[in-house]
């Protein structure tokens, strides 16, 4: 008996010495733009928008010059981001925008997909999502707070969404707690909602913010403290608001003396659109050239990752679900295709080749493009088969296609220049994966062995 009583105390103590140990768990945020173009930050090459603060994150950390999102419209890429998956796969190929069809707005983010947020929570972690969530909000199911989200603050759609009773609202969890909103007002709640939530989160508990702004969607209207204020325009004022919204999270971060224990993930959710710009890119959002699916992206963990890295590695924002539950030890599903790497070697500096043999670009429902290493093929198409290209207005090159066109983007970053005659083996070889990956993902009019049909939500809330 004399024994055990000796040894308990011993055993305890070597208990709470593991525990004291065991390294905490990184604490995530993800900052996404809307619209914002590949040209449109100072690091990115933009002379006309004052990005003091986006810029210094990339100088002190690691910035892509191949990021790519599968798709060029906001709810798509938002629903691969949080699910790293395809689009077509995860049954979100199309956008949210209730003047185009019923059809469109009766659905949202399938209850049975997971989250970043879902894949998270064994881990321990916290969700706390802010703005425009835009993946079927007033759908049962398909709320932040049923994909996971512990948290969630916001104006969840674009704030020209009319005919709900969250249009133009901010909500609390499920509650709207302020209706007819002036758009000027929203962003500055964005800030003072994440400043709490950092300062009053328990430090022994992970975290992941999901913070998904209005800007650089239109209304281009900046907040009054940033009306003017660059003096290079509104757009540039508008841009100047998110850098400054940047800014409030890594100086929050600081304050808590949090920054060395947490990976900031800035990009965007598609290309420019309006007053943006892709440059040096062609096209835009709604369009499969590079400027609609390769955007800004920035990594930031001081101490973690090394200072000034600028990357032309390809990689996706799908490969954030896989990176985060690498570096949060958190379980990947296995029960389903997950398409996002692990990048974590590529933002460390100790890898530069891409995990990703093939990108595809889609358009809603039809894939237009299939992309390996510096390859990229435009497949034939008709104006019949995409909803949105004919919408932007921007360009109408590659609208239609009745040829295929290969280009070389080491060479050829613009796309000008069709150079499939001159390399006919590898425009047959991305034409064969084009019918491959449409048998599994789908195409138009064609339903793909793994793909998740979009799914009629029965039961609308706030109605
Ligand atoms: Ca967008």
């Amino acid at each position: 008996m004399k024994k055990i009583i000796l040894l308990l105390p011993l055993l305890f103590s070597g208990i709470i010495q593991a525990q004291e140990d065991k390294p905490q768990a990184p604490n995530i945020v993800v900052i996404l733009a809307d619209d914002l173009g590949y040209g449109d930050l100072g690091c990115y090459g933009s002379e006309k928008n004052p990005t003091p603060r986006i810029d210094k994150m990339a100088a002190e950390g690691f910035l892509s010059t191949d990021m790519n999102v599968p798709a060029n419209v906001c709810s798509p890429s938002r629903s691969s981001l949080l699910t790293g998956r395809y689009p077509m796969r995860n049954g979100h190929p199309i956008y949210r925008a209730h003047y185009h069809s019923r059809v469109e707005t009766v659905f949202g983010l399938h209850p049975e997909e997971i989250t970043i947020a879902e894949m998270l929570k064994p881990a321990g972690y916290h969700s706390f999502m802010i703005g425009k969530w835009h993946l079927g909000f007033d759908i049962k199911g398909s709320h932040p707070m049923d994909a996971g989200f512990d948290q969630y603050w916001g104006h969840p759609h674009n704030y020209s969404f009319t005919g709900y009773k969250t249009s133009k609202a901010l909500i609390r969890n499920r509650t709207i707690e302020e209706t007819n909103v002036p758009f000027t007002e929203i962003t500055p709640t964005y800030n003072r909602e994440v400043v709490k939530f950092i300062n009053e989160h328990p430090k022994d508990k992970p975290f992941f913010i999901y913070m998904a702004h209005q800007i650089a969607h239109s209304p281009v209207a900046p907040s009054t403290d940033f009306a003017g204020k660059t003096k290079k325009g509104k757009y540039a004022d508008f841009v100047h608001e998110l850098d400054h919204s940047v800014g409030v999270v890594i100086d929050t971060l600081k304050k808590n003396n949090i920054e060395q224990n947490t990976l900031v993930v800035f990009l965007s959710d598609n290309g420019h659109t309006g007053s943006g710009s892709s440059a040096p890119l062609s096209g835009g959002k709604y369009t499969t050239m590079e400027g609609g699916h390769r955007v800004p992206a920035i990594f930031y963990w001081p101490g973690t990752i090394a200072k000034g890295q600028k990357s032309d590695t390809s990689i996706s924002s799908m490969d954030l679900f896989t990176l985060f539950a690498d570096i949060a030890a958190a379980e990947l599903p296995s029960d389903r295709t997950i398409d996002g790497k692990n990048i974590k070697d590529i933002i460390l500096g100790k890898e530069t080749k891409s995990s990703h043999e093939f990108l595809y670009y889609y358009n809603a429902h039809t894939l237009q493009a299939v992309r390996k290493g510096k390859w990229k093929l435009h497949l034939p198409r008709t104006k019949q088969e995409q909803p949105y290209w004919g919408k932007a207005g921007r360009t109408m090159r590659f609208y239609t296609l009745t040829e295929p066109f290969l280009v070389d983007l080491e060479n050829d970053i613009g796309e000008k220049t069709n150079v499939t005659k001159d390399n006919p083996e590898i425009a047959k070889a991305l034409q064969a994966q084009a019918i491959k990956i449409q048998k599994e993902l789908g195409g138009f009019k064609q339903l793909g062995s793994d793909q998740r049909p979009g799914w009629p939500a029965a039961e609308i809330q706030y109605k």
